[in-house]
């Protein structure tokens, strides 16, 4: 171990090091201090090739799992909008995968006994009310990556359901179609639960995005491909992430709860929606002939994060970070009695990730050697992407750093609750954000909360084709990147968690939050409705087993819709159009300030049921 004495030494040698470091411009003036005073921890990972940790398992013997379609409960009526809401339940409880057939089978607990969970599948434009009952192992909280979900429904950290509670979760679904994935976000396990299983995809289908004559039909020609990378025990049961905290990066590569599974598919397009749910596994990928590995076949890009580009995008390689999602397609026409393998590469100037033996490989296509008719088409235009408007300058830098072994991000941790609120941002403003890894030991997807956001630069590599004719929540720091991401921070008041999506990092403490603060000049008087995220009305509530089981208490048809109707009462989302009308008004009407804490109380206690004035 290293002597406090030369611990203090290397930090001081560093430190000089920072002095002078980039801060940009423009930046609050306690950001530019906090930034100054950052001493980070000299990187000592470098990626390695390594032998298997795992028992082995021979590739590509059991077929891509499918998750299951989520099935909608009730259908409740909104009583102030008159539309439907539809609910549904998903139960964390544990359930056992065989991944080794001669050891013992694995312990998960995730959404319904599967892994990934259910897919839930919603039109845009159609509420959903999502009861998470907790019959796990520990406490949970969930977030649905990808939605502006009004704060208390956004999986706060905090805001935790232990086993024997429930949660509704509301979420509004009026965005354009995309990929989001519902996952575990609990205060410092958020990796060990979701490394069990409490994952799962969630898909806003579009009307427009079905004119356009993609592949389509879920399970059949539109396929998600949900990634993770993990160890097993040499008794065949999962290894636990507990007591790592620099990365997991696993040895066995799951597409959909399948180590290296294949899959039998027709010689046409198909479409694959791609998620890295790893806990800290980035992707390189690429597709060959399994008789000629070492050409790279041409793909196409259609969709990243926040939903389709403006065009396709034709690639021999894609990188795809964790909690990116990337959909493509891939023509197997050409290919019909051949086989196809999805490989992963290892971009040494990027990446950090350490090798294994069989980390290159993800799973294997088996085409079919009869022809079919594909009337599918990947049109040259795909829509026009909804950018937040331009805007210049930095508002604000934030670096992710390590520093005397902690995960942080201007030198805060999720912990510093005195402190992690880093930035505090008018309701509806514009805003430049620097995101910033300044280390060669290690690399950062971050994710922010509510937000889509444009990439608008990158230092070294770039911004990738397929950043920057699309809408993304996640972006990738490589080794000594530093990225600008341009959004709009709303439409919602509240305060809102972004951090760094390797989940390890993430609970070792690289997270903080925003505050999207009200304006003065809004005129309606809403006051604290959903800007919290622990409001006590929207917790997390207790339940017995015998009414989960026989349907009585919380649980019986009535119960539910009363309160869905309660939560519906509250207007959540039902207003969206007056909010966006009356912020860009504001804005229009010149800077709006952020509105004090003394002028928020004026109105009096929190209304129950809330009404803007616009
Ligand atoms: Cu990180």
């Amino acid at each position: 171990m290293l002597s406090k004495i030369a611990r203090v030494g290397l930090v001081l040698a560093f430190a000089t090091q920072c002095l002078g470091q980039n801060v940009s411009p423009g930046i609050p003036a306690e950001e530019a201090a906090a930034l100054s005073s950052v001493v980070e921890d000299e990187p000592d990972m470098v990626a390695l090739r390594k032998g298997d940790e795992s028992p082995k398992l021979t590739l590509y013997q059991k077929a891509l799992p499918i998750p299951p379609q989520a099935q909608v409960k009730y259908k409740i009526t909104n009583p102030v909008t008159g539309k439907e809401i539809w609910y549904y339940e998903l139960e964390i409880k544990p359930f056992t995968q065989q991944i080794y057939p001669n050891l013992k089978a694995a312990r998960l607990v995730g959404y319904n006994g599967t892994s990934p969970g259910p897919t839930i599948i919603v039109p845009k434009g159609q509420e959903s009310v999502v009861r998470f009952i907790n019959n796990g192992d520990r406490e949970s909280s969930v977030h649905l990556h990808g939605s502006p979900s009004r704060a208390p429904f956004d999986g706060w950290a905090e805001d935790e359901m232990f086993p024997g509670q429930y949660k509704d979760y509301y979420y509004p679904n009026y965005q354009s179609g995309r990929m989001l994935w519902y996952h575990d976000h609990a205060l410092g396990i958020t990796a060990e639960n979701a490394h069990f299983g409490q994952a799962g995809a969630y898909v806003v289908a579009d009307a427009a995005e079905d004119a356009l004559g993609l592949p389509t039909g879920y399970g059949k020609y539109d396929i998600p491909l949900v990634l993770t990378s993990k160890y097993y025990n040499s008794d065949g049961t999962l290894r636990s992430s507990k007591g790592e905290d620099q990365s997991l990066w696993g040895d066995v590569i799951h597409v959909n709860g399948q180590p290296w599974p294949f899959f039998n598919v027709e010689p046409r397009k198909y479409r694959f929606r791609i998620l890295d749910a790893s806990l800290s596994r980035n992707f390189d990928l690429f597709f060959v002939r399994s008789s000629a590995t070492s050409t790279r076949l041409p793909f196409q890009v259609i969709a990243s994060d926040a939903g389709l580009l403006e065009r396709p995008v034709q690639v021999t390689d894609l990188k795809n970070a964790v909690a990116e999602r990337y959909e493509i397609v891939f023509d197997f026409s050409k290919f019909a009695g051949q086989s196809i393998e999805l490989r992963n590469d290892h971009d040494l100037d990027i990446m950090t990730d350490d090798d294994y033996d069989n980390t290159d490989k993800v799973m294997k296509f088996v085409v079919s050697g009869t022809a079919v008719t594909d009337t599918s088409k990947v049109p040259a235009a795909l829509r026009t992407v909804p950018y937040p408007p331009p805007s210049t300058g930095v508002d604000h830098q934030f670096r992710f750093h390590r520093s005397n072994g902690e995960w942080q991000i201007n030198g805060v941790g999720f912990e510093d609750v005195a402190n992690r609120v880093l930035a505090k941002v008018p309701r509806g403003k514009v805003e430049i954000w620097e995101l910033e890894n300044s280390s060669g030991g290690w690399t950062h997807p971050i994710h922010v909360h509510l937000v889509d956001f444009k990439v608008i630069e990158r230092n070294g590599r770039g911004v990738e084709p397929y950043e920057s004719i699309g809408l993304k929540d996640v972006v990738w720091l490589g080794k000594n990147e530093v990225v600008k991401v341009e959004a709009h921070y709303g439409p919602w008041n509240g305060l809102y968690m972004f951090h760094c999506h390797n989940l390890i990092h993430e609970d070792h403490d690289m997270m903080a939050a925003f505050n999207v603060t009200q304006l003065t000049t809004l005129g309606y008087n809403e006051t604290t409705d959903f800007a919290d995220p622990v409001d006590p009305r929207w917790a997390a509530r207790p339940f017995t087993q015998s009414d989960f089981t026989s349907r009585s208490g919380p649980f019986t048809a009535q119960t539910i819709n009363d309160r869905v109707q309660q939560l519906a009462r509250e207007q959540p989302y039902s207003e969206l159009d007056q909010v966006e009308q009356a912020l860009e008004q504001a804005w229009a009407n010149g800077t709006p300030t952020k509105r004090s804490v003394e002028e928020c109380q004026k109105g009096g206690p929190v209304p129950r049921y809330r009404r803007f004035q616009v």
